[in-house]
């Protein structure tokens, strides 16, 4: 980690790996109880550990006033009727917001607050979504066969709540029943 300026490529090509400090890959086992369909979930890792996505980040120290940023890239299919998506978190220091930038493919942000309040917003290339603070969020692949790539920037003392996810699940979910994509209540979505 440098303590100067630097650059970082994340548009023209393929990612330079080794321009990042870290590279993480979520597979269908690391997703246990996030797609509602358990049936289709269990045949579905039965025949192989699918990789969903994969996060590159540039990281910096942990402290109030750094950014942490990187690229995350969801890959398209679906678990049942379900899209691929990221697991999703609440930050940890719950006030502190994030922007996402689509660099290609298609998605949604689908958002929520301890409050109840909810959100899903388009995720396109060339616009930028902002997340604020309380906001959870979770990138979903809607496209069709191409990955979901975008470029994100956050507090670097925010932590990551995946926790409170993982128990209660995203109020909503966003699904394809045969005709496009749609919104749906999460039928197992629990108050923690
Ligand atoms: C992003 C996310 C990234 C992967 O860097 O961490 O898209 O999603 P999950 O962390 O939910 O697996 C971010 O929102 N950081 O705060
Ligand atoms: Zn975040």
């Amino acid at each position: 980690m440098t303590d100067g300026p630097f650059n970082t490529p994340i548009l023209g090509g393929k990612i330079q790996a080794e321009k990042f400090d870290n590279h993480i890959s979520r597979a269908l086992s690391s997703m246990k109880g996030q797609y509602h369909d358990q049936h289709a979930y269990d045949a579905m890792l039965a025949k192989a550990d699918t990789l969903l996505y994969e996060v590159y980040e540039v990281c910096r120290p942990e402290k109030e006033g750094e950014l942490m940023s990187g690229i995350s890239i969801v890959h398209p299919g679906k678990v049942g009727n379900e899209y691929f998506m990221t697991k999703g978190h609440f930050h940890e220091v719950l006030d502190t917001a994030e922007i996402y930038m689509c660099l290609s493919g298609k998605g949604v942000m689908v958002m929520e607050t301890p409050e109840g309040e909810w959100s899903v917003k388009d995720l396109t290339p060339g616009v930028s979504l902002y997340v604020p603070p309380r906001w959870a969020h979770r990138s979903v692949n809607t496209g069709d066969g191409e990955d979901l790539v975008t470029y994100f920037i956050y507090p670097a003392n925010a932590g990551h709540d995946y926790g409170t996810i993982e128990t209660q699940g995203f109020r909503k979910l966003v699904v394809d029943r045969g005709n496009g994509t749609e919104i749906i209540d999460n039928p197992k979505w629990v108050q923690v």
